[in-house]
């Protein structure tokens, strides 16, 4: 004979299945069918059970009634309810979909002139320099006549400078801060340079009126011809590559005698590993300080001699990476920028 533990543990475990497949029922359509399959009054499952209260003793049958009629309620009440959440789904809209893999950081990089930069000054730190800083702003004085530029000299109108008020400028270029250390410092002095230089320049493919230079200035007792050229053939070897030769070109600067502007030919590995030489570039401007400087300095020109050179970082870059445009440089398209991390373009 049946007990009344036996149709008590089933209708348990009845409830729970119910409950579970009203809780994933997509649709209304799909909750009909789990309404049908444990409460359909023919051929429902509950139903069943209750077919069967015949089978038990005449005690234990009101128990087992009642239990399935809490049952029938509670699975009922959670139709309802599905039904009420599934209408407010649609309402509502698509859920998120929570298996989507997250967004990964936004991550920073240098920027290719601060790269270049950086390689530069790394090579000439092994050299044994120190790196000088100074004001952006400045006066005629550190901008141009201690650098035996005299006001009406043609340089002057040719930087287009400019002013801030009577006599005070944004540099022109970082020289001001080699004066300044000239100034505060005996010899030995070997030092580079870096920061911002402005021009009433018009933006072009190769001009920007904003620019980052790198300047630098080695005086002392002896220094000579040889010292510059090899010093500078050194840091373009190690910049561009052992096989690259160097030039020495005649030129003029005011603050130099004599100037040289320096160009490189370097030795490019194609694609097909054949090796083949660029042509020349030009990448900075140099010579040995003028006498003249020196003395505005305080620093006795008959014991001390020098070299100077002055580059812009951002035409270097140009030259090393083939960008047709210092443009680019300034409009801070992160697309542009990525290629130059480590990673290469993400
Ligand atoms: C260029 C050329 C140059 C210097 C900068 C310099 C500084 C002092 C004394 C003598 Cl304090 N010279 N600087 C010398 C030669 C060239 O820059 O093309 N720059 C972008």
């Amino acid at each position: 004979m049946t007990s009344e533990t036996d149709l008590l543990s089933a209708l348990v475990a009845l409830e729970a299945e119910a409950l579970d497949a009203v809780r994933t029922a997509a649709d209304a359509d799909s909750l009909e069918t789990v309404r049908v399959t444990y409460l359909g009054r023919k051929e429902g499952r509950i139903s069943a059970v209750l077919k069967r209260l015949g089978e038990l003793s005449t005690e234990g049958r009101p128990r087992v009634g009642a239990e399935a009629n809490r049952i029938k309620a509670a699975v009922q009440a959670a139709l309802g309810e599905r039904a009420v959440a599934l209408t407010q789904t649609v309402a509502v809209g698509p859920q998120e979909d929570l298996t989507l893999p997250s967004r990964t950081g936004w991550r920073g990089g240098r920027h290719p002139v601060t790269l270049v930069l950086d390689e530069i000054w790394e090579i000439f730190r092994e050299l044994g320099f120190s790196r000088a800083r100074g004001p952006e702003a400045d006066t005629e004085w550190y901008n141009f006549v201690a650098l035996n530029t005299p006001l009406d000299h043609p340089a002057v109108d040719e930087q287009d400078t400019l002013y801030l008020e009577d006599s005070v400028l944004l540099r022109s270029h970082t020289s001001p801060v080699q004066i300044r250390t000239m100034e505060k410092y005996p010899p030995p002095i070997r030092i580079l340079a870096p920061g911002w230089v402005y021009r009433r320049d018009t933006s072009d493919a190769t001009h920007t009126p904003v620019f980052m230079q790198v300047e630098g200035l080695v005086v002392d007792e002896g220094i000579n011809f040889v010292d510059f050229k090899a010093t500078l053939s050194e840091f373009a070897r190690r910049f561009w590559g052992p096989g690259t030769r160097v030039r020495f070109r005649p030129s003029f600067f005011p603050f130099t005698e004599p100037s040289a502007e320096v160009d490189v030919k370097r030795m490019i590995t194609q694609r097909d590993g054949t090796r083949v030489e660029s042509d020349w570039m030009e990448i900075m401007g140099a010579g040995m300080v003028d006498p003249a400087v020196l003395d505005n300095c305080g620093i006795d020109s008959e014991k001390y001699t020098g070299f100077a050179f002055g580059m812009g970082p951002a035409r270097i870059a140009l030259l090393k990476y083939g960008v047709p445009d210092l443009r680019l440089f300034f409009d801070n398209d992160v697309r542009f920028l990525r290629q130059f991390q480590a990673g290469g373009a993400r």
